[in-house]
């Protein structure tokens, strides 16, 4: 039984009026890709089968290390976060999986949670562990590490929580556990930087050995913060050793803003498939550090580089290819519903620019050493405005064309202002 938040027929009559020129368009531009040799209907087919996870946490208003503006009718608990995960699903149809974070999202009754998101329309994506914070009650503290901790009873409490989270992934029908820790330094000399690795990945393996067979271990590496002088694992060079030394279940996870400015992401996305660690993907979206803006709004042309290479990486297998997409962002000044639409409409068009990539072009270009014939076969798939395919795959889904006036001519957050609790002026960043 499904008890979607928007009707159906709300969703129809939003798209009637819009519905004419969409045709028109994609007929428009099905001729001008049918002229390059590309059959629009596939790629519509390619981006129907799309999808990108949200994260529980995405669907409240994030905050920095200063301060939290929250809006009313914001979600307060992971039954409200649902709710609004499935109205952003209902629209744009390529959310269907829920990424949950323990334990922020602890119930009593995880099989009872499955149901209910079963009922809205979702499944379940990652389970993310969580050893940068401490939690009410919890025996000792994460302040000078976790994994890594010079503390062996403070090690085997990180390693027990992140295998109570394989435990709940599986009654949610997770399989995949993404790990990443704040540990770090903020002195030179403050910690020795081998063995603190070398604690980190005898702690990994343990949580490592906990993994049922179908799962994977996704180890996300960040450059800096909490640790503003090192990080244990701060780079895809850390990720990759450590996910290699535990074994072919440990894959590497890349969050678009953990790396230096101007680093070629690129470059990691195809060097990691390379060597079969290419587990996953945050998306968000940077200017100076790990700014967790919304994906593309500031380098659009980033995220179509990374996709041109997951396109090169599926069709050119190593060991696999099963990327887990997920968009990880913290929604400050938008409303988080309207940031996330907005944001899984970006990285589809990325995915979909990829695809346009004429790709026997570009490898003849390549192999002639055709420098500027390459780049072009790239510049004209980036130049293509891909909305129409979009808007035609989520239409046929059941979505909305214009994800963003149906959102608002629902009036969604105006009546979950009326009925959900307000939330309390929160401290920043959690
Ligand atoms: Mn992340």
């Amino acid at each position: 039984m499904t008890s979607l938040p928007l009707s159906e027929a709300f969703i129809a009559e939003t798209n009637a009026r819009d519905m004419e020129a969409l045709e028109e368009d994609y007929a428009a531009l099905g001729r001008q890709l049918g002229r390059r040799g590309i059959a629009i209907d596939a790629i519509r087919d390619r981006v129907a089968d799309f999808s990108v996870a949200v994260p529980s946490w995405g669907a409240g208003r994030g905050g920095t290390r200063f301060a939290k503006f929250p809006i009313p009718g914001e979600p307060t608990n992971i039954h409200e976060k649902l709710e609004d995960c499935a109205v952003v699903n209902q629209l744009c149809r390529i959310t269907p999986r829920v990424s949950l974070h323990f334990p922020w999202d602890k119930v009593s009754d995880y099989s009872g949670l499955r149901e209910e998101a079963e009922s809205l329309g979702l499944g379940f994506d990652a389970v993310n562990s969580n050893t940068f914070q401490d939690q009410p009650g919890q025996p000792l503290s994460y302040s000078t590490g976790s994994l890594s901790a010079t503390d062996a009873a403070i090690r085997a409490q990180a390693v027990a929580h992140n295998i109570e989270c394989i435990d709940i992934g599986r009654q949610l029908g997770s399989n995949d556990l993404t790990v990443w820790v704040g540990d770090g330094t903020n002195f030179p000399g403050q910690q020795d930087l081998a063995r603190s690795l070398d604690r980190y990945i005898e702690a990994a393996a343990e949580i490592y050995a906990a993994l049922p067979d179908d799962w994977r271990m996704l180890i996300e590496h960040k450059m800096f913060e909490p640790a503003f002088y090192s990080s244990v694992i701060s780079d895809w060079g850390s990720s990759i050793l450590a996910a290699q030394e535990l074994g072919p279940k440990a894959k590497c996870l890349v969050d678009l803003g953990h790396h230096a400015p101007n680093t070629n992401i690129e470059q990691i996305v195809a060097r990691l498939h390379r060597f079969g660690k290419l587990g996953g993907f945050h998306f968000n979206d940077s200017k100076y550090g790990d700014d967790d803006l919304d994906s593309g709004s500031i380098n659009p042309h980033q995220l179509f580089l990374v996709f041109n290479e997951l396109v090169e990486a599926e069709l050119n297998p190593r060991d696999e290819f099963r990327p887990s997409y997920m968009i990880d962002q913290s929604h400050n000044v938008t409303d988080p519903i309207e940031s996330m639409l907005s944001s899984a409409e970006a990285i589809t068009g990325s995915f979909a620019r990829a695809w346009l990539v004429e790709r026997e072009a570009l490898h003849e270009a390549q192999a002639a050493n055709d420098t500027m014939m390459a780049f072009q076969a790239l510049r004209r798939a980036y130049n293509i405005d891909v909305a129409p395919i979009l808007a035609k795959a989520r239409v046929e889904a059941g979505g909305a064309i214009d994800v963003l006036a149906a959102y608002r001519a629902s009036r969604w957050r105006e009546r979950k202002a009326q009925e959900r609790k307000p939330v309390g002026l929160g401290a920043g960043i959690v």
